[in-house]
């Protein structure tokens, strides 16, 4: 189908349904009939019918447009065919009056497949049945930008399939369904610890699978940390030496297969490495990192061979990485210990500096080495908390500590991505999904200029106390109530009721991710509850 037909029945289809939305005004978050929308994040915009339409178990792929025919659009469609009709391999195939959505026509208008932050996530979902009014369409179509649009939209189309348990047919419901979507943050993030406990490469491929179901689309990977040194690193071939064993290790190759395997699905790759709190594992394999055996955090600052090391480990990572952003930590400095260690002492004295003047200059020359491999440096917060007179410019503000920091960060012009401690940290069990849901990255910023410094946010699957045996039910479902919060509209997730649509959709969306073998915790269980007061 020619792109311009399309959109022309697409305003025909629109104007209907306004004209219907006036008859029956319904909230944001529901049907003309007045259900909640199981769709999980909530669409920018949607105007939905009444009817039911069934969909082919023989669902084919209609590409269109330059970006229409590429191999990752083909892919994105088999995956999403399978998941929707996967677990519902008996379904029925002879539909008497045919099947209504035999076709999905995918239309993507541009074939550049650069994927960058802020690359066009947006799409546009159409799905009317055929005859009647709009016998040229009937199907399904989305038109995208991007491949990564259509990537979204072919999500979204598979929540729109549901299973029918008395005909056995994967159906639609109140269709004709007119869907505009775009994100309304560009940075959607989920943190993965693998030095506190090592999470198998499929794993973390499953993580990522989940993370592309509620549209989370970074995957900050908190490779390394005090505990264990899991990554090969060619130029540096002993660091490995500081994983937990010689199964628990990550191979070049692993790496590389994990990043493409996120890019396929929309997923960003943002790497760490947490200098110079968090590294005490890099000097099982070069103990000169350590400033003496009794002192092996922070790294040394006084010699130039640590920062030998880092730029050797971040070259390597540059081939693996081609995400813009690069994390290097700078959190939880105690640089009691540089203090008491002679030739750092000596250093310190020599080069007229505090301890703190120390910190900053190990940070600063991290961030001059990322930023001479083109990346764009992203730091803890505490690293603009002591000296953000001296921070360059280009450095991205990862809050954790508290709630206030990113309106500080922007007010002097940084970038910020808000953590919230005790709020998005999966890993405090007790804290419930209706928090999870209500943080406000934009919170205490009214300015809409400062308001565009936000790049987003990011929940913490912190590593210590959660691994391959918990780590999903950990995540999900509470990181999909922040998933909503970054990607759906201020105004529609305001307008919904926590406590009844809105744990109604939760609900659903759980229920969907264990359909698809995430094992997500039930929404409202024993953690994640307050007491009633
Ligand atoms: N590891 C690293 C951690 C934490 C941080 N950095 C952390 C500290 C306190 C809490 C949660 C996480 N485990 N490298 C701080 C960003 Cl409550």
């Amino acid at each position: 189908m020619p792109p311009k037909l399309c959109t022309n029945l697409v305003l025909i289809l629109l104007a209907a349904s306004v004209a219907a939305a006036r008859r029956h005004p319904s909230p944001a978050n529901s049907t003309a009939s007045g259900k909640p929308v199981y769709l999980w994040p909530l669409p920018k915009k949607f105007t939905s019918g009444s009817r039911t339409l069934l969909v082919d178990p023989d669902l084919a792929l209609h590409p269109n447009g330059p970006g229409g025919r590429a191999a990752a659009v083909a892919e994105a469609f088999e995956r999403y065919r399978s998941l929707i009709f996967s677990s519902w391999a008996h379904a029925a195939r002879n539909a008497s009056g045919g099947y209504d959505i035999a076709e999905l026509t995918v239309v993507v208008a541009s074939a550049d497949e650069k994927m960058e932050l802020g690359v066009d996530e947006s799409y546009t979902i159409y799905v009317a049945a055929a005859g009647g009014v709009n016998s040229i369409v009937g199907g399904a179509t989305i038109e995208a930008n991007t491949i990564y649009g259509a990537i979204r939209g072919l999500e979204t189309f598979s929540q729109l399939c549901v299973f029918n348990y008395d005909t056995k047919n994967v159906e639609v419901l109140h269709a004709p369904w007119y869907i505009q979507d775009e994100p309304r943050f560009a940075f959607r993030g989920l943190l993965l610890d693998t030095s506190r406990h090592f999470l198998p490469v499929d794993v973390i491929k499953q993580v990522i699978d989940s993370m592309s179901y509620s549209k989370l689309n970074v995957l900050h990977w908190h490779i390394i940390d005090e505990q264990s040194f899991p990554l090969e690193v060619p130029s540096y071939p002993n660091l490995w030496k500081g994983s937990y064993s010689k199964w628990e290790r990550y191979t070049v190759e692993d790496a590389h297969d994990i990043v493409s395997y996120a890019r396929k699905r929309g997923v960003h790759v943002m790497a760490e490495i947490d200098v110079p709190g968090h590294a005490e594992s890099w000097g099982n394999g070069y103990p000169k990192l350590w400033p003496s055996p009794k002192c092996r955090e922070p790294l040394d600052v006084s010699s130039n061979y640590t920062f030998e090391v880092i730029s050797g480990i971040l070259s390597d990572m540059r081939k693996i990485f081609p995400f813009g952003l690069f994390h290097l930590g700078g959190d939880e400095v105690y640089t009691g210990c540089w203090n008491v260690t002679p030739h750092v002492r000596q250093w310190l004295d020599e080069h007229n500096m505090t301890t703190k003047d120390a910190y900053k200059y190990f940070v600063l020359k991290a961030q001059e080495i990322a930023i001479k491999l083109n990346w764009i440096p992203v730091n803890w917060e505490e690293t603009f908390n002591s000296f953000k007179e001296n921070l360059n410019p280009l450095t991205v503000v990862h809050n954790w500590l508290g709630p206030g920091v990113c309106p500080k960060v922007v007010e002097k012009g940084f970038r910020c991505i808000m953590s919230n401690q005790g709020v998005w940290y999966l890993d405090h069990l007790d804290v419930p999904w209706e928090d999870f849901y209500t943080s406000e990255p934009l919170a205490g910023i009214n300015n809409t200029a400062q308001q565009k410094l936000v790049l987003g946010g990011e929940v913490c699957m912190w590593g210590e106390t959660a691994d391959t045996s918990d780590v999903q039910q950990t995540i999900w479902p509470r990181a999909a109530a922040a998933a909503e919060r970054m990607w759906s509209q201020l105004e529609a997730i305001s307008a919904q009721d926590l406590e009844t649509t809105i744990l109604a959709r939760l609900h659903y969306f759980r229920c969907l991710l264990n359909h698809r073998g995430i094992a997500a915790a039930p929404v409202t269980n024993a953690y994640g509850r307050r007491p009633p007061t």
